[in-house]
């Protein structure tokens, strides 16, 4: 029997990026490209992917492609989005694609800016977890407990403490119509939600899981099993918020621990049992809490 293949043959993503082995964020950018098709232009401000396509004109996109200082991906594609209907376009998705810490941190008031203008454009930060490209530092996505470089573990133990900034909630507080997390260890999933959100009119907000062998310290070959680890245990749980109503996309009954998610990286390395004991304690109460919120908002369809 033919099996039906949900993700589309078309790749607007050639070979030759020049990522890392096993590098998460190649693969978010060609499913995204999968779903979205050739009429897309996107945004990209410093990051991984800043560098990753490759040179002009060797680059590894088959879209329009502009580059952008860090701060202001949300105006950028703010701009193309008033130049496109200036000239009467309207059938091209614009997309401002960037990293946790060019959206979390240092990109958030751009952002911020674009979607309470309710702005037609789709927003994609694909998460990595930390500064990537300039060489793992600290973002507020980094999840609490990490190593990065500016939260060394020698003498100091000065891990991160601070738990990861939720993103989808900042954006659901701005009223926006559609934002999804989704994961490169669900291609299916990410199709779906991605075609979904190019048909909803005004800003989208996309959440990407990237691993990163290079910063989690993670054997390359390990990026699809952790990032279905994450979801599995709710380390990264897959959901989206339609106009206020949340609704998780894949719910085991029981979530698995999470401590074999975190000792397989090398990030996670030092943590003290009593650590480990207070992440878990604390993912389990997100998950409870993603399950109320899903619970409360089902009437408001
Ligand atoms: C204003 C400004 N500050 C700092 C930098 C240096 N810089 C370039 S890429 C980068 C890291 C970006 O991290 P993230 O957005 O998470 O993307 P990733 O590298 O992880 O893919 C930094 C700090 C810069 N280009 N511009
Ligand atoms: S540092 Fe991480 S995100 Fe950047 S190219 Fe390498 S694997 Fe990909
Ligand atoms: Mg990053």
């Amino acid at each position: 029997m033919m099996v039906k293949l949900t993700i589309p043959e078309e790749e607007l993503m050639m070979p030759g990026h020049v990522g890392c082995l096993g590098c998460g964020a190649t693969l978010a950018m060609r499913y995204t490209l999968k779903a979205l098709g050739k009429r897309t232009i996107i945004s990209v401000p410093a990051c991984c992917w800043a560098v990753m396509p490759g040179v002009y004109p060797y680059m590894c996109l088959d879209i329009p492609m502009l580059y952008t200082a860090f701060e202001v991906t949300g105006a950028s594609i703010s701009g193309i989005r008033a130049a496109l209907t200036a000239k009467g376009i309207d059938d091209i998705t614009v997309v401002g694609w960037a990293g946790d810490g060019g959206t979390a941190d240092i990109g958030i008031q751009a952002l911020s800016g674009a979607v309470e203008r309710g702005t037609d454009v789709m927003y994609i930060m694909y998460d990595n977890e930390a500064y990537m490209n300039t060489g793992i530092q600290r973002s507020s996505a980094t999840p609490i407990g990490a190593w990065t470089t500016t939260t060394p573990v020698g003498t100091t133990q000065d891990w991160k403490r601070m738990p990861k900034k939720n993103m989808v909630d900042i954006m659901v507080a701005h009223k926006i119509p559609y934002t999804a997390t989704m994961s490169v260890g669900y291609p299916e999933d990410m199709i779906k939600k991605l075609k979904k959100a190019k048909g909803i009119k005004g800003p989208k907000f996309i959440h990407i899981f990237a691993p990163c062998p290079t910063g989690w310290r993670l054997a390359p070959d390990k990026t699809i099993e952790i990032a279905k680890m994450a979801t599995a245990c709710g380390a990264f749980p897959l959901y989206e918020v339609e106009n206020g109503v949340y609704k998780i996309s894949r719910k085991p009954k029981e979530l698995e621990p999470i401590l074999p998610y975190l000792k397989m990286q090398g990030r996670f390395r030092h943590l003290p049992e009593d650590a480990l004991d207070d992440i878990q304690t604390r993912v389990t109460k997100e998950w409870k809490q993603l399950l109320r919120l899903e619970e409360f908002t089902a009437g408001n369809e």
